[in-house]
Parts: structure tokens; sequence; C-alpha cells
């Protein structure tokens, strides 16, 4: 009755407030639900562990509660001074400091020892069947399979463009199960596996977390932090970047398809495939209309949150239309800002594309805007100016 009340108290702000946003989100297995109280339903032990620790603490808190409240009030009554009554004079009770400082201490140590159980098999990341690497970028996240049978998997994974667009908008008329967690390629796991996660970034620092799974651990520049997980149930888990990482921080979702063993071999069996194909001859001579065309693609997926669709300047973003060095007759100023990034950087390095998708990017933003050079880059080009 009470949670009937409030929720419909909440309901109405959200009404009132933002007449489209409540209606942008339904109830999604394996992941958030509308106007949930609690966790979200656990598909791990660890998940599970840490809800149980979580309620065992609050009842231990809840107990304290009420045994200082009744005190507390019992002696506001009783000794009340209508009542007549005298004040008991004990300063610097020696009795009393060892008591408040005694009881304290043993509930803490009670507390940390309900806790090790937990703690203890979060941290232990040994004998993973499968190490995943997770890299957070402003504002995606890439995927590396290290071992097993995927390994040599790798692929960035963003928002879907669609959702993206519709949150800047605003205008949304039917509830959309997945908005904003939804992404071009989610991560695929086997269930029943332990997953081991090596988290790092490559600009400011993130963090990964799935909340079914009960884990999130930070992506640090320079660093290599690790977390495991071992999904019990199929299905899709959704997390967030879980550390505010810049203006897109509530745009980099994450995504973990949780599928069986046979599901899993023939993804990864799939996506081997597609690597091979990806593969670029490098001696391929692509031609110009071939290159717009791709070069498009990764403009709108990489480069168009910072450089807006029409390359106009942006903040500190500097304008790549008519910017002097993307028209610049010799390419190489060009591909070496996109190779190596700029301040630190605030233009991040795109070194993970691939040769030929930089020469199509490259191609596409000399030749769109006003920008007219014409001419087609040719992967070589990119290649040789790589350091390695
Ligand atoms: C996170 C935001 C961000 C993203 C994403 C980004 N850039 Fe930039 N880019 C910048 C900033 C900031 C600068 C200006 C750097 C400076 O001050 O020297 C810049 C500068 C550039 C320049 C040099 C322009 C000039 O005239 O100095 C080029 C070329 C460029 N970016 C291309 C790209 C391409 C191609 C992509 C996509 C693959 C991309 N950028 C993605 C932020 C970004
Ligand atoms: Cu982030």
């Amino acid at each position: 009755m009470l949670k009937r009340i409030i929720l419909s108290a909440i309901y109405i702000v959200f009404l009132v407030f933002q007449p489209n946003g409540w209606a942008t989100v339904n109830d999604l297995p394996g992941g958030p639900g509308k106007f949930q109280w609690n966790f979200q339903t656990p598909v791990t032990e660890v998940a599970r562990m840490q809800i149980h620790l979580h309620e065992v603490m609050m009842l231990i808190c809840l107990v304290i509660f009420l045994v200082v409240f009744a005190v507390m009030f019992w002696s506001i009554i009783h000794h009340r001074k209508s009542k007549g009554h005298k004040a008991a004079n004990f300063h610097e009770s020696v009795k009393v400091e060892i008591a408040w400082t005694v009881a304290p201490f043993l509930i803490v140590v009670f507390m940390a020892y309900l806790a090790t159980d937990a703690l203890i098999a979060m941290r232990d990341t040994s004998n993973s069947d499968i190490t995943v690497k997770v890299t957070g970028h402003q504002w995606r996240w890439s995927y590396d399979y290290l071992n097993g049978e995927g390994k040599g998997i790798g692929f960035v994974s963003s928002i879907d463009q669609a959702h993206r667009e519709l949150s800047n908008s605003g205008k949304i008329t039917q509830p959309i199960e997945d908005y904003l967690l939804k992404v071009d390629y989610p991560m695929v796991v086997p269930v029943g596996k332990k997953i081991r996660i090596l988290t790092t970034s490559t600009d400011v620092i993130h963090a990964f977390a799935v909340p079914s799974f009960g884990i999130k651990t930070d992506a640090i520049p320079g660093f290599i932090r690790d977390t495991w997980f071992k999904a019990d149930k199929t299905g899709m888990y959704y997390g967030q970047c879980q550390e505010l990482c810049g203006k897109e921080h509530a745009y980099m979702p994450i995504n973990v398809k949780v599928v069986s063993a046979e599901e899993y071999s023939q993804w990864v069996s799939d996506e081997l495939k597609k690597l091979v194909a990806k593969q670029d001859d490098p001696n391929k001579i692509w031609d110009f209309q071939e290159l717009l065309q791709k070069g498009e693609v990764v403009y709108q997926t990489n480069c168009k949150v910072c450089h807006t669709e029409a390359g106009k300047a942006n903040g500190e973003v500097k304008a790549l239309d008519g910017s002097n060095i993307v028209n610049d007759t010799n390419n190489a100023a060009a591909i070496s800002v996109i190779l190596n990034g700029r301040r630190n950087g605030a233009m991040p390095s795109w070194k993970s594309l691939k040769d030929s998708e930089i020469a199509a990017v490259v191609t596409y933003i000399k030749n769109n805007w006003s920008n007219k050079s014409s001419k087609a880059l040719q992967p070589q080009e990119v290649r040789a100016l790589r350091d390695n």
C-alpha cells in the first residue's frame, strides 16, 4: 500500500517534469526495471552473495537503529524535567567509554567477518575459462578476446545511434525496451563459464559495471585491473560506464549477451570468418566512391560526436570544414593527427582503426562539406605513417 502511494507520487513527479522521459522505458529482463526498488535480478553467485550481504547489513543497521532510538526516547520520556528527574552525573566514566568503544568495534569486526567470503570470491580471478580485455574510450567500449576459441576477436561497441539521436531530440512516443542500453556489437560469452575481464582505458577513468553480474571495476589509463563473472542464465544483460568520464558518459552502455556453448561456438566461427574477410588486402587500390562511403560510416560512428555532422568547430574541437590540415595537398598532416591524436588526447588517437578505415575517413573529410580534393587516399599511405 505504502509502496503504491510512493510509486504513484513518483509517477506524478515524472509526468509533470519529464513528459517524454517516463514513457521511454519498460521492464527489461536481465536489466533494470521500471521504478525498480531493489537490485537487478542476480545471475551470478557473486551477485547473490552481495545482495544477501546487503540484506544482512541492513538488518544489523535496523536493529542498531531500533535499539538506539528506543533507549533515547525511553530516556527522554522517563527522565524528563517535568517529572522532576534529577540528571545522574557520570562524567568521564571509564566503564561507559570502554563500552562504547568495544561494542562498535565488535559489531564492525562481526560485519567484516560476514563480508569476507563475498570479498574473497569477488577478487578470485584464478582458473578462468576465457579472458576478455575491455578498454574504455571516450565514449565507447572495445572488447578483445585474449584466449579460448574466440582468441583474436576484437571489436568496438558503441551505443545504438538511433537511440542516441532520440535522446537529443527528446521526442519519444512509445517505450523502447533497451533505450540507451542497446549497442551495435554486444559482448558475447558462453553461459556457465568463468569469464575474466581485464579493464583498462585509453583516455580517462571509466568503470565497467554490470549490476546483474555483481561487477564494477574501474578502467584506468596505464593500468590493468581485473574482475570476473560466471553467468548461470542465458540472456541479455546490461550495464553502463560508472565513472563520470565526460560529456557522453551517459551514452556508453555495456551489453553482455550470454549464450549457450553451441551458440558461442557459432558466434566465434562467424566472427573469425568476418575477421578474415575484413582483413584488407594491403595492396588493394580502393576507388574513390568506395572510400567515401566507408569513410562516411567511420565518420558517423567515431568522429561525429566531437566534430559534428557539419564538420564545424565545436568548443575546443577544431572545424574540419575548411581546415588547412585537412585540405593540405600533402595527406601526411591529417593522417598523423588521426593516428596520434592531439593535445593529450583531446583529439584521441585512432591507431586502433584499420589502415583502410583511416584512409577512408581522411578521403571523406577531404571531400565533404566545402572541402574538395577529389582524390582517393590509399591505405598504404596510412601504413607508411604508422610508427610500428
Ligand atoms: C573526443 C572528441 C574527438 C573525436 C571523437 C575526434 N576528434 Fe578530431 N579533434 C578533436 C579536437 C579537440 C581537435 C583539436 C585539437 C587541437 O586543438 O589541436 C581535433 C582535431 C582534429 C583534426 C585537425 C584539425 C585541424 O585543423 O587542426 C583532424 C583532421 C581531426 N580532428 C579528425 C578527426 C577524425 C577523422 C576523427 C574520427 C576518426 C576525429 N577527429 C574524432 C576532438 C575529437
Ligand atoms: Cu566512461
